[in-house]
Parts: C-alpha cells; sequence; structure tokens
C-alpha cells in the first residue's frame, strides 16, 4: 500500500471522514512553512492596510483601526499544493465580508489581486474572496500568528490551495478582469480548487 493510501486509511481510523481529504494530498499535524523570500519584518507603527483598484476612493487602515474591528473564530480544513493537508486548524480575526462592506466597490469588479509586503500576491474571483469561513487573521490555535506563518496579519481562504491564503497580508486590489499573481505567473493554476486538483495551469 502506498503512503497516501495508509495515510487515508489512518485518518479514517482518527475518525475523520476521508471525504475531506482531496485525490493527491495527505493529512499532516505538523505545520509546514512555505513561501518564496525573507520573513518580512513587521512594524506596527507604519503598517497599514489598503484597498485600491476599482472602488470609489482607495481607504488605508493603520494597524490599530484594524485591530478595532470586530472579530470571530473559525475552525477549518487547509490543503497546500505541495500536497500536505491539515485539519481543523483553528483561527480568528477579521471576515473578509465585513472588510469588504466597509469599502464602496465600483461597478464592474470581478476579481480581486490580495498583496503582500516584498511583493507577494494572489488572486480569485470576488465571489470566493468573500465565501464564509475566509479571515484576516492574526491568531492560529488560539496563539499569535508566528513570524513564519505571516506575523502580523494574514489571510486565510481555505476552499482553495493555501497559496491564495496571503501572508504578510497588507491590502487588496480590486480588478474588473481576473489577473494571475505571484505562484499563477509562474505556473499555478489561475484559480486552485484542491477538491478538482487544479494545481498548474493545464489541470
Ligand atoms: N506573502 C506570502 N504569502 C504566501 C506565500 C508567500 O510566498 N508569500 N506562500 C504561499 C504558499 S505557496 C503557501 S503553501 C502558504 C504556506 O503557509 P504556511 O507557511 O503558513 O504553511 O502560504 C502562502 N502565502
Ligand atoms: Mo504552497
Amino acid at each position: 500500500m502506498s503512503f497516501f493510501d495508509r495515510n487515508r486509511r489512518e485518518l479514517e481510523r482518527s475518525g475523520i471522514s476521508p471525504d475531506r481529504l482531496p485525490a493527491g494530498q495527505y493529512s499532516t499535524k505538523r505545520f509546514p512553512v512555505l513561501h518564496a523570500g525573507p520573513i518580512p519584518q513587521a512594524d506596527l507603527s507604519t503598517w497599514d492596510f489598503s484597498v485600491d483598484g476599482l472602488v470609489t476612493e482607495p481607504v488605508v487602515w493603520t494597524w490599530e483601526e484594524f485591530e478595532a474591528f470586530p472579530r470571530v473564530k473559525v475552525t477549518t480544513d487547509i490543503h497546500c499544493v505541495t500536497k500536505w493537508s491539515k485539519f481543523d486548524t483553528q483561527w480568528q480575526g477579521v471576515p473578509v465580508r465585513d472588510i469588504w462592506d466597509r469599502i464602496d466597490v465600483s461597478p464592474g469588479a470581478t476579481h480581486v489581486l490580495v498583496r503582500a509586503d516584498h511583493g507577494y500576491t494572489a488572486n480569485m474571483p470576488i465571489e470566493d474572496f468573500l465565501a464564509d469561513g475566509n479571515l484576516f487573521t492574526n491568531t492560529f490555535d488560539g496563539e499569535p500568528l508566528a513570524h513564519e506563518h505571516g506575523y502580523p496579519m494574514r489571510l486565510i481562504v481555505p476552499h482553495l490551495y493555501f497559496w491564495k491564503s496571503v501572508k504578510w497580508v497588507r491590502g487588496f486590489t480590486v480588478l474588473s478582469e481576473d489577473q494571475p499573481g505571484f505562484w499563477e505567473q509562474n505556473g499555478y493554476h489561475m484559480y486552485g480548487d484542491p477538491f478538482k486538483e487544479q494545481r498548474y495551469w493545464n489541470d
């Protein structure tokens, strides 16, 4: 039996339905660290979060302003394109939907490009950006977010491959068409549904 088959059986034995594990994935209890480039140094006194593009007026929030927004808790599974999945991860943060409700989007908007420190970006349709369970979060499993996992804030979009869950997030640009982000320019799928195994351009 292959490693993947064994892993799937172990999952079932531990009481988690294997339906939750997308094809080609294995379950891990570890939390691997993956990113391109160095870990940004966060300075909360100069940190800001900006929204631009197809909005009637660009918005910039300071750390203090963002911190004041109401938070919710989410428990969810995450799926990385490098084949690990992690079950029942816990996050606390501001729902993306609530941030969206604070901005004034112009007609014709279809997609967003989420931006991070050091120029990392990830694209997605607005509908996916606003999905239930998506948060701008600064905790993981009840602890402050570690530097390597995105401190002071990351996005989580659990229903897409984890490269869309932008660490060190600094804002987003509202677009009238889809535009590839960092990995999407480098061979990863424009959408990235783990349950359809949309890993690379031709998947
Ligand atoms: N800013 C930024 N966010 C990023 C990345 C990155 O390189 N830069 N890598 C993505 C990829 S490919 C993955 S798999 C996840 C990994 O998150 P983790 O290190 O917390 O497991 O972060 C995503 N978010
Ligand atoms: Mo990744």
